[in-house]
């Protein structure tokens, strides 16, 4: 019996994620659905302070660790269920990490931060995408990644915005070009996007399914489990 593969779901705030990654790992059987941040870890209760709580203040390259930290508490347990045959599914990874500091980077230099969402002195390591990558190296590569890209305007309409840090629509703009200029989606064969702008949830699970199937992924396989470097 081969090893399960570990496919993450990527994209923009209120793009559907958690919503698809279930659906997924549903259809995929023996599954285990991981999302991250995971809040739950000892790491991940710092992170969810500083997340809802805007008086809760952490250097930006504090958080960025912090987060890249939360992946490594989960590192065995990933490996150790592709091993045993389980589909792991991702619901956020790197790829949020460094986009989410990078952005940070960008807002500092606005008229409009407030320090909330980003240092008010924009600090060189943030728009630094190698320093950004660095701690996440070693970590599992998926072996296909999924990024759910929306229209802003559509955006801007889904439920339950403006209750954490950085949901604020002006910063959301700047994520997604950082997420579009990180992707790598162009030469990396594992990263496909797909634009759900317009698509209800049934047609956004097809788009998924169709993708996942000519990837091959959900079947078990010999392959070695990659890692990011
Ligand atoms: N962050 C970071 O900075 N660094 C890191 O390394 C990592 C994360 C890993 C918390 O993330 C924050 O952490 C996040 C990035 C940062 N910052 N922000 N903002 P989170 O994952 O906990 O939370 P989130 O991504 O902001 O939101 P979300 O609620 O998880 O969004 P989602 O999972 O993409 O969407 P959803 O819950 O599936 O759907 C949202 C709503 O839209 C819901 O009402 C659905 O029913 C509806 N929906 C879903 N699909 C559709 C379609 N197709 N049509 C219409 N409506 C839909
Ligand atoms: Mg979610």
């Amino acid at each position: 019996m081969g090893r399960g593969q570990l496919i993450l779901i990527e994209g923009l705030d209120r793009s559907g994620k958690s919503t698809q990654s279930a659906i997924l790992a549903e259809k995929l059987g023996k599954s285990k659905l991981l999302k991250f941040p995971d809040r739950s870890t000892s790491v991940g209760k710092i992170i969810n302070e500083y997340l809802t709580n805007s008086s809760f203040q952490l250097s930006d390259q504090t958080a960025h660790l912090l987060f890249s930290a939360n992946r490594w508490e989960l590192n065995n347990e990933i490996i150790e269920l592709l091993n045993d045959g389980y589909f792991v599914i991702l619901d956020r990874y790197i790829y949020s990490g460094i986009a989410y500091s990078l952005a940070k980077y960008e807002y500092s230099k606005t008229a409009n931060n407030s320090g909330v969402i980003a240092s008010t002195t924009a600090s060189e390591q943030m728009g630094d995408v190698e320093w950004l990558y660095g701690p996440d190296k070693g970590l599992p590569k998926p072996d296909l990644t999924l990024f759910l890209t929306l229209d802003l305007v559509e955006l801007g309409k889904r439920k339950g915005w403006g209750n954490e840090r950085y949901e604020l629509e002006e910063f959301q703009k700047i994520v997604k070009s950082s997420f579009l200029r990180i992707l790598n989606h162009e030469e990396d064969e594992t990263v496909e996007l797909v634009d759900v702008s317009g698509k209800n949830i049934e047609e956004v699970t097809a788009l998924i399914w169709e993708v996942v199937e000519e990837k091959k992924v959900n079947q078990t396989t010999e392959r070695q489990i990659e890692k990011l470097s």
